[in-house]
């Protein structure tokens, strides 16, 4: 037997939703069911490139807006060669943050000329995912768990419009082939990891029952 893909599982959403916490989890749960799985997560802030959003985040840098757009980019693109061996290879590749937030913060700057479309054109050609889980919180869920920390963009009325424009993202999607899941991301952890599990439960099947069935 031809050895199947793996998936590719990307998560979004606002700061304090509980991303990373679900990212690991769903990992433990997938290698439970005996599949290999590998987590990575953006900004990579481990690379040259890295280093520079890392600065920029923390206030210690500053960019013009198309700049770190770019920048943002790049990171991702790094990763990329990698990504698509790893899922040739059969891992499952769970993503905290991929493409989606690069598109949604860049258009929520109201930057002139700077919308999703705009937004989404240094994206085109990356590894697209089999699913995106979208943890929805509102603003006020997120900040009461602990308030929004220092960095960039953890302030209540850039995540307002983050997720106005996750939302408009997950609209367009019927239409234009990004397949966004909303997960309600503000029960305990437990609830939604189960709700988690059964939407990739799904997606994870189908892509090795459609290669098996190929064969
Ligand atoms: P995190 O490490 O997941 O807390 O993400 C860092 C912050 O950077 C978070 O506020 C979301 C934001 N972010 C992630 N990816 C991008 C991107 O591609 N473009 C922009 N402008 N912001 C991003
Ligand atoms: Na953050
Ligand atoms: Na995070």
């Amino acid at each position: 037997m031809v050895q199947s893909r793996g998936a590719l599982i990307a998560f979004e959403g606002l700061d304090r939703s509980g991303k990373s916490t679900q990212c690991q989890l769903l990992a433990d749960h997938l290698r439970t069911q005996g599949h290999t799985v590998s987590n990575m997560r953006f900004p990579n802030r481990t690379t040259p490139i890295g280093l520079m959003i890392n600065s920029y985040l923390a206030g210690q840098m500053q960019a013009e807006d198309h700049v770190i757009h770019l920048l943002f980019s790049a990171n991702r693109w790094e990763s990329a060669a990698e990504i698509e061996r790893l899922i040739a290879a059969g891992t499952t590749v769970v993503l905290d943050r991929y493409y989606y937030s690069g598109i949604v913060y860049s258009a929520a700057k109201r930057v002139d000329g700077m919308d999703l479309k705009w937004c989404r054109q240094p994206e085109v050609g990356l590894p697209r995912p089999d699913v995106c889980v979208f943890l929805d919180v509102d603003t006020e869920v997120a900040k009461r768990r602990g308030g929004f920390g220092e960095e960039r963009y953890e302030n209540a009325e850039m995540q307002g419009r983050v997720r106005e424009l996750f939302a408009e993202l997950q609209a367009r999607g019927r239409h234009e082939g990004d397949d966004i899941v909303v997960v309600d991301a503000g029960m305990e952890v437990e609830e939604v990891q189960n709700r988690i599990w059964r939407v990739v439960d799904g997606v994870v099947d189908g892509v090795v029952n459609k290669m098996a069935a190929e064969e």
